[in-house]
């Protein structure tokens, strides 16, 4: 084994963090059987969601979430069972809103990301829905082709989060620094480029997760000669009171 004396590009701070693979932990948990867990974002470092990296040593049965907890499922590998009829596979999504009895089923070698939070409804909840990132349309962000956004969940102020795909043009930036009282959780697809969060500016790359709370400036430029791209959510369609 070579040692990395200490080192990780991971970076935890009270309003923002960087996580990198090298210093993911993996864990069990409790109804879970067959699945690992690495819990990258959770309220415990100041987030209102959690953010999951999961994997399957073994097929799996999903236990259901807490009672008032949506969750979003992106496959990263592999494949998983929404029902009898329903299978999803690498690039596909779901939303499951609170209460939802999908008997969720994961094959043995796939990989997920999950988000889980507690949803706030304003007015009836969306009922659960599934596609696949690839079938979903882009648009240019505000005119700039080089960066597309690709919305993953309908645009229906029913949801209270969004889940959007970002892909970047080597050498495309967001047009400003953002700053928002929206939190983000993030996972980086492909690619890499540098990411402002705060005064930091952190070298950035695929396998990589940020978590960004309120009203952290932020921003982020594409480097290398391919498209960099990151499944971002962000609390949505809610007051900021
Ligand atoms: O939707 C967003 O707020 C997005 N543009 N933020 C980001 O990419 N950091
Ligand atoms: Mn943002």
């Amino acid at each position: 084994m070579t040692p990395n004396f200490g080192a990780t590009r991971s970076d935890i701070r009270s309003r923002h963090a960087l996580l990198t693979p090298e210093s993911h932990e993996w864990i069990i948990q409790p109804g879970w059987e067959g699945a690992e867990f690495s819990c990258l974002i959770s309220p415990d470092m100041g987030a209102k969601f959690a953010m999951f990296l999961l994997r399957f040593p073994a097929d799996c049965m999903a236990p259901p979430a807490l009672p008032g907890v949506a969750r979003f499922l992106l496959c990263l590998e592999g494949e998983f069972q929404l029902d009898a009829s329903t299978t999803l596979n690498t690039g596909d999504f779901a939303f499951l809103p609170p209460e939802d009895t999908a008997a969720l089923r994961i094959t043995q070698g796939s990989r997920l990301v999950l988000f889980e939070w507690c949803f706030l409804a304003s007015g009836p909840v969306p009922a659960a829905l599934h596609g696949s990132v690839d079938a979903v349309t882009g648009q240019p962000l505000r005119g700039n082709d080089w960066l597309i956004v690709q919305k993953l969940l309908p645009t229906d102020p029913a949801f209270d989060a969004e889940f959007n795909v970002m892909t970047f043009h080597p050498g495309a930036s967001l047009a400003y620094v953002e700053t928002h009282f929206m939190e983000h959780g993030l996972l980086f697809l492909d690619g890499g480029g540098v990411y402002r969060l705060d005064d930091r500016w952190y070298p950035v790359e695929a396998g990589d997760a940020i978590w960004m709370g309120p009203h952290v400036p932020q921003w982020f430029g594409a480097l290398g000669r391919t498209p960099a791209r990151y499944l971002i959510y962000k609390n949505y369609n809610r007051s900021p009171l």
